[in-house]
């Protein structure tokens, strides 16, 4: 009622979404059709069956082994830009204003398909977006922390160097299975990405199944300024502290913690914690084909765990825009 509309009309920009995890099942069979593609042997057959495993999942792998099987079925650039158009128009309706997106080159090189051909889909969906919806976006290049590490330098200082060096790629981070690949392994190729590029932003996956230290490690190493999921984080208070004191965000995926298991319940999510402790975050979806929920439907799950008041959402939504990759003109704008 009156709360959601509330909600939904809050100028919200979200962090923290894998444009691969927004491939729904009812995009992904058609496009295995039309793009002649045999799903592997054991897929589910029908949108009904698919939706069905995706109730629940063992853990990130579990997730991870389907959001790879999805990723095959994309191959020419008007399914990457159709995926992300496809995106837009949802959280267009949810009151989304602002959005950094992730994508993983190495999840479609693998497969004989371009950098490019991936990038000009999403830049393709990204233009139409700020033109006839008023969403503005970035993107945001991942490596595949359980590739082999020359393969992650080579897309770096190769595949992708010319889109990290003109500024096509407005930031890198690091996502897939978290453990055992430590931050510190790629400490060599976050320093040359930044070579490539000063203005780079960087961010990384830390402390979603690793622990605190990996949250540390992340900052200490990778020289990151932000961390996506963070929720181990309050292991250590003295890490609450130092996010805190440099106003280091947090970009928190509440349905995705539950779907994969991270939380049994809402209840355990440490937002209080955060903001008892003075450490920015904002709430994002993650993987919404997969986790069951957009933006909107994120926003929704936490207030009816802990029912914050207007001001405390107030403070959110601002400390979310303070912390966005956008340029000050367009902060000034949400607000
Ligand atoms: C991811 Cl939830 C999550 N964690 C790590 N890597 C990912 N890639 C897509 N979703
Ligand atoms: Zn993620």
């Amino acid at each position: 009622p009156e709360v959601k509309e509330f909600l939904k009309e809050l100028p919200k920009c979200e962090h923290h979404l894998h444009l691969e995890g927004t491939l729904e099942p009812d995009l992904l069979f058609p496009l295995a059709k039309r793009n002649n593609v045999a799903l592997p042997q054991g897929f589910p057959q029908t949108v009904e069956e698919l939706n069905e495993k995706y109730k629940q999942f063992d853990d990130l792998q579990d997730f991870l082994n389907f959001y790879y099987m999805g990723c095959q079925v994309l191959i020419n650039e008007c399914d990457f830009y159709e995926l992300a158009w496809q995106y837009f128009l949802k959280v267009h309706k949810q009151g989304l204003k602002h959005a950094e997106l992730f994508f993983d080159p190495q999840s479609h090189t693998e497969r004989g398909i371009s950098v490019d051909t991936v990038y000009n889909g999403f830049a393709k969906a990204c233009s139409k977006a700020e033109s006839e919806l008023g969403i503005s976006s970035k993107l945001i290049m991942c490596i595949l922390r359980d590739c082999p590490l020359q393969k992650c330098q080579d897309l770096v200082e190769k595949e992708a160097a010319h889109l990290i060096k003109e500024g096509k790629v407005h930031g890198l981070g690091l996502d897939s299975a978290e453990k055992p690949f430590p931050p510190t392994l790629f400490t060599n190729i976050y320093a040359s990405a930044k070579k490539l590029n000063p203005e780079l932003r960087l961010t990384a996956h830390a402390g979603e199944e690793g622990d605190h230290t990996y949250v540390k490690n992340s900052i200490d190493f990778l020289k990151v300024e932000r961390i996506d999921h963070g929720v181990n984080s309050v292991q250590s208070d003295d890490l609450l502290r130092e996010l805190s004191a440099n106003k280091t965000m947090l970009t928190v995926c509440p349905l995705s913690n539950i779907k994969l298991q991270v939380f049994q319940d809402l209840k355990e999510l440490p937002l209080l914690k955060l903001l008892e402790f003075g450490v920015p975050f904002s709430l994002n979806s993650d993987d919404p084909a997969y986790f069951g929920g957009y933006i909107l439907e994120n926003y929704y799950a936490v207030h009816e765990t802990f029912g914050f008041d207007y001001k405390i959402w107030g403070d959110i939504v601002i400390n979310t825009i303070k912390g966005s990759w956008c340029d000050e003109n367009r902060k000034t704008e949400l607000i």
